[in-house]
């Protein structure tokens, strides 16, 4: 954890697709490794260079180049940054499929890259079924051209789907064209405060029933998790009897076509939480204003930069059953007993995904020892992810096979292989 740091000497900021495709030529015939870099707000050491590679950065390459306000297809520069596109397409009653805590600074080149998650993957989909073409420049600067708006093309090999997630390491993605989804008239969210977190599980379950279509987003944040946001001034804390005695919260958020419809339903679902016989929920707080629904947003959100402020983490994003997601946080506070500040969980409950910190005052060999591999044969015994979203990076080609294995490892050397033959395409990341 933060150990990366690398000695590129230079950083190249092309204009361009093809002074891309002419950088990358020049260092193809010399054997130049390079690295691809979006808005560096990755978390697994991908965009850092381990040596002195070549960086380079799309920043510059931050044009919209079409948007059909019927379709509601974008084609974009890859370096267009996410909230830049989300501004965009906003007056066309148009939103992003994705979400995430990095919106101010990550591309849209660097969220197809990682396939990025986030919080809205639950409603929209991921970035492989949203993406519908790509631009890519090839180890060998070669310019493969895929970039189409086309809802549907079954013809032949669908050849992006292997840029997406594969972190920079078979090209350099420069254009992406995305399917964006029109805007609900209305969303609105309620945290909800339980107090075991063993009804998340039938909590998840019926208020996918009850709210169905309109549901857009169900996310989970531990006590502890709760108390450090809290802490560092990330959202307006609940009041002392809302949180009294709960163990974890989720916050949910419901999207739709109008909004007294959707109240209807959120209110109807809360009575009914509140009335059971044995209530799921201590209580609920639904927001009533965009300030409480952004407040309320950021007690989730905020949570990684609570985080940052506490201490030094350790991340682990894994995707397990949702069941063992409790499991996991308690084994390994008890495992690491008292050699850190906290060990807390929060993440994406619809996609399975925990995020399991730890926050140290300080990064020992001793607490990594502690750690490794006992988080990762953690997450290998219930045939999880080692990487639900964040990906491999550089940080965890070494754990890559708890996850896949041997002959799948082998078939994606292959494949790097073929599109990188010498090995210049961000070496060192995903694969070892
Ligand atoms: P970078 O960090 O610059 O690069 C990431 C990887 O992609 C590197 O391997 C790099 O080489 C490669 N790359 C970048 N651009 C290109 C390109 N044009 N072509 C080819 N390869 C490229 N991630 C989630 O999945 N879900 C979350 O909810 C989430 N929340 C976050 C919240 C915060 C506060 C922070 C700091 C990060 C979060 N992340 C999350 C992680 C990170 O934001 C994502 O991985 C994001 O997609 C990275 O985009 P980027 O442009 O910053 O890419
Ligand atoms: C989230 C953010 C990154 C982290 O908040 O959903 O993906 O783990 C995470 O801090
Ligand atoms: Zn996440």
């Amino acid at each position: 954890m933060g150990k990366y740091r690398g000695r590129a000497t230079t950083v190249l900021r092309p204009k361009t697709t093809q002074q891309v495709s002419d950088i990358v030529r020049w260092c193809a015939s010399r054997d130049i490794p390079i690295v691809p870099q979006g808005g560096n707000t990755g978390l697994v050491g991908g965009s850092v260079p381990l040596h002195d590679e070549l960086v380079v950065s799309l920043a510059n390459m931050n044009t919209v180049r079409s948007f059909d306000p019927v379709s509601g297809i974008l084609v974009a520069d890859a370096g267009c940054i996410l909230q830049s596109l989300t501004d965009y397409v906003a007056p066309h009653n148009h939103i992003m499929p994705i979400d995430l805590g990095a919106k101010g600074s990550c591309h849209i080149g660097g969220n197809v890259a990682t396939n990025a998650g986030g919080l809205r993957l639950l409603r929209y989909g991921s970035l492989h079924g949203s993406v519908l073409g790509l631009e890519v420049v090839l180890p060998d600067g070669t310019i493969l051209d895929q970039l189409t708006s086309l809802r549907k093309d079954n013809t032949g090999y669908d050849l992006k789907q292997l840029f997406i997630g594969a972190e920079g390491t078979l090209g350099i993605i420069t254009g992406v064209s995305i399917l964006t989804p029109p805007s609900p008239q209305a969303s609105n969210n309620v945290i909800l405060a339980l107090p075991h977190f063993d009804n998340v599980q039938p909590l998840y379950k019926t208020v996918k029933r009850q709210l169905s279509e309109i549901l857009s987003a169900f996310e989970f944040i531990d006590r502890t998790a709760y108390d450090l946001a809290v802490k560092h001034g990330q959202g307006r804390a609940l009041s002392d009897e809302d949180v009294a005695g709960a163990d974890c919260f989720v916050l949910v958020e419901t999207s739709g076509g109008r909004r007294e419809h959707d109240e209807e339903k959120l209110t109807d679902l809360l009575s009914s939480l509140l009335e059971a016989d044995t209530p799921l929920i201590n209580t609920g707080v639904l927001s009533q204003s965009p300030a409480q629904f952004s407040s309320l947003w950021a007690l989730r959100e905020g949570v990684t930069e609570a985080v940052s402020k506490e201490g030094k983490a350790y991340k682990y994003d894994i995707s397990i059953p949702l069941a063992s997601f409790k499991h996991v946080v308690d084994t390994t506070r008890e495992h690491l007993r008292h050699a850190v500040k906290h060990v807390l969980g929060y993440g994406h409950v619809g996609d399975g995904n925990l995020h399991l910190n730890i926050v140290a005052s300080a990064y020992t060999q001793e607490i990594q020892d502690a750690l490794e591999p006992f988080v990762y044969e953690l997450v290998a015994s219930y045939r999880g992810s080692i990487s639900a979203e964040h990906g491999i990076g550089a940080m965890k080609t070494h754990a890559l096979h708890y996850s896949k294995n041997d002959v799948s490892i082998e078939w994606m050397k292959k494949i790097k292989a073929l599109f990188d033959p010498r090995g210049i395409m961000n070496p060192g990341k995903v694969l070892e």
